[in-house]
């Protein structure tokens, strides 16, 4: 049998959304995923990786180790720690998502000279990265790429950071010394809040929506910790996962990172819109006054134009759409089954 000619490292592959670019990688022959995570990822993932290894990204000889050993072609890089996760443990999270994402860099870098081949490296960030002041907020409206990139937030900052130490790794790599092309073909989607039918969120601020939604379907009362106007932009998990694999697949781009989202809709908005689904859910609006602070920050919704035009990039559902063909449906089943 043939070497597949793509070996993969995904890193923080439990989680949701390496669920899903995993099984869709596993359909491919050509392709040998290997996945790093702290904790088992469960038998389902295991069963579509073709190598696993529980360590941390933070440990370089690690992940140099089994970078070398895999001969490793492109890294998918999903370990962090999200934004309310982050604010509890705020040196931690600056371990996890920026020292771990620059060694991961590192190594790839080195791997790429090893074998005179450029390693592709694929990372989501977040609306996080935005940092809107209260009059900008009030405008609301689609924000550019380049527009508001004031985080307050630990997680914000990582993600912003990360998304300038990747373009410097892809664009300008030892730009007084080297010759050859930059060592990583550097690429990053700037995700808004996604919404998983299949697991509940945890440590993330855009979680009032999932939560919201996971407990209309468990028929329990739901108390969101955000005003009940609080508007940010969303896709669901499928969605999220056809952008990530869009973005890798595609050939060479213009740019480093791009914005993507399907809509934006305030907690209050999803709350009607599930009504008609769940017409016994109740949920009540008690801010806390820190969460509340942070999604303020961010935009009501994001200009997509670049990831259209530069990789073809398209929104594929509306609210009431993603939550007929995808959310709906799967939540239901999941506490059916429960
Ligand atoms: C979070 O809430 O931290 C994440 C994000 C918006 O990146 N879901």
């Amino acid at each position: 049998m043939s070497t597949p000619s793509r070996r993969i490292l995904v890193t923080g592959a439990a989680g949701e959304i390496g669920h899903g670019l995993v099984s869709a990688f596993a359909k491919d022959p050509d392709v040998h995923v290997i996945a790093v995570d702290l904790r088992d990822p469960g038998k389902a993932i295991r069963a579509n990786l073709d190598d696993l290894h529980l360590g941390d990204i933070c440990d370089r000889s690690f992940i140099d180790h089994i970078v070398t050993l895999h001969e490793v072609t492109e890294i998918v890089h999903l370990a962090a720690l999200l934004s309310t996760r982050a604010e509890h443990v705020p040196e931690r999270a600056h371990e996890v998502n920026v020292d771990g994402t620059f060694n991961l860099l590192r190594v790839a870098a080195e791997q790429a000279q090893s074998f005179s081949r450029v390693v592709k490296f694929t990372v989501p960030s977040s609306i996080a990265v935005y940092g809107l002041s209260e009059q900008e907020k009030s405008l609301g409206g689609k924000v550019g790429l380049d527009e508001c990139l004031r985080p307050v937030t630990m997680y914000g900052a990582n993600k912003l950071y990360c998304e300038s130490l990747g373009r410097y790794y892809g664009r300008h790599y030892r730009s007084l010394t080297s010759e050859g092309p930059p060592p990583i073909d550097f690429r990053c989607l700037r995700l808004p809040g996604v919404i998983a039918a299949e697991t509940k969120p945890t440590g993330g601020t855009s979680d009032f929506v999932p939560e919201m939604i996971h407990a209309a379907a468990a028929g329990q009362p739901y108390e969101c910790f955000v005003r009940e106007e609080t508007r940010i932009p969303w896709m669901t998990m499928p969605e999220c996962v056809d952008a990530m694999l869009g973005l890798l697949e595609a050939p060479a781009l213009p740019g480093c990172v791009y914005n993507v989202s399907s809509f934006s809709a305030s907690a209050g908005e999803l709350e009607a819109a599930l009504r008609p689904h769940f017409p016994n859910l109740q949920v009540t609006y008690t801010p806390h006054a820190g969460r509340q602070a942070m999604v303020d920050t961010w935009p009501d919704d994001v200009d997509v134009t670049a990831a259209m035009r530069d990789w073809g990039y398209a929104p594929r559902w509306t609210l009431e759409q993603a939550l007929e063909h995808y959310i709906v449906p799967s939540v239901r089943r999941q506490y059916a089954s429960t």
